[in-house]
């Protein structure tokens, strides 16, 4: 049987790293295919929807769209919740954190400085805010279904990297540090074994 594989940018973040990282959280041996910018002209044509990732399966053409891939791994290798309704839930908080990637990037692309700055100053008092308190009452705690870590977990922690890190303009790196529920799935996702063994591994 042929490795899944996984094309996405060569870069640790977005909705690549996600399914990156469900793959080596569930221990699997997958084909992880890293493609430079430079090369994604050419590839962007044949590609389902014209973005990354994409995941292809032996025998099957390729697929997109993060969340559904992320689904696919978690369902085959148990980091969904078996209650149908907790994982329908956890599935739920994987679209919650999309829907966040895309009113943040509604500023890209946004030339005037000034009005760069006011647009991800609204974000950050507000819509940012405002979604991390709701995602703060979705979480059991330590991660979102309770004791055992899974695919929200790993989502939530590649976007709530992403806010950390403070690469984006006019948003602070600690926009959501107040909440606690939040901040813990994020230490306790980054230091769960798998992780660590992931961001160790030699490259
Ligand atoms: N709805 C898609 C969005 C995918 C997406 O926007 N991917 C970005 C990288 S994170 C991309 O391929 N950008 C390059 C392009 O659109 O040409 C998903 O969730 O997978």
């Amino acid at each position: 049987m042929k490795k899944p594989k996984l094309t996405y940018f060569d870069n640790s973040a977005s909705r690549g790293e996600e399914c990156r990282l469900a793959f080596a959280v569930a221990g699997v041996d997958f084909e992880d295919n890293r493609i430079a910018f430079d090369a994604w002209a050419s590839l962007k044509p044949n590609t389902p929807f014209g973005a990354l990732p994409i995941l292809e399966l032996e025998g099957k053409p390729a697929v997109s769209q993060a969340n559904a891939i992320l689904g696919y791994i978690a369902r085959k290798h148990e980091l969904l919740p078996s209650d149908e309704w907790e994982a329908l839930r956890v599935l739920s908080l994987l679209e919650a954190a999309e829907e966040l990637r895309h009113t943040i990037s509604k500023t890209f692309g946004i030339k005037d400085a000034a009005e760069l700055e006011r647009r991800r100053t609204e974000l950050a008092q507000g819509p940012i805010r405002t979604w991390g308190a709701n995602m703060e009452r979705q979480i059991v705690g330590p991660f979102v279904a309770g004791a055992q870590l899974g695919v929200a977990d790993i989502k939530l922690f590649v976007v709530l990297g992403w806010l950390k890190k403070g690469v984006l303009d006019h948003v602070p790196s600690d926009v959501l540090d107040h909440l606690p529920k939040l901040q813990a799935l994020f230490e306790n996702v980054k230091h769960h074994p798998r992780v660590v063994e992931w961001y160790a591994r030699p490259r």
